[in-house]
């Protein structure tokens, strides 16, 4: 028994850590094409705002080139910005959203 307990080694390297996985922020940019109720039900359909925080981003990308529209790990902002951009396209528009590590 005590023999057993010697052979018991309980190994714990630093790189074994575990690490927050990193964040990226998804970033809507402006064009003058896209119409502005379209950008409206994007934030709503893709980034579950509601009408009035949606109407605040779209504006604020409107007015400033970009804003960003929410923060997430890689494979769910990577997700997203290729739905937006599929959504967009198949309604011919240009609409652009990028992702940024945080
Ligand atoms: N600038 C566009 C217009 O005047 C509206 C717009 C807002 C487009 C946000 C893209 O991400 C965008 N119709």
């Amino acid at each position: 028994m005590a023999d057993k307990d010697l052979d018991t080694v309980t190994l714990i390297s630093e790189k074994s850590e575990l690490k927050v996985p990193p964040l990226y922020k998804i970033v809507l940019l402006n064009d003058d094409f896209t119409p502005m109720d379209f950008v409206v039900e994007v934030l709503k359909m893709f980034f579950a705002m509601n009408e009035e925080q949606a109407i605040q981003v779209m504006l604020k990308v409107h007015t400033e080139g970009a804003a960003v529209c929410g923060v997430y790990p890689s494979d769910i902002a990577n997700t997203k910005v290729n739905q937006v951009v599929e959504f967009a396209r198949s309604n011919q528009h240009p609409l652009q959203c990028i992702m940024e590590e945080n």
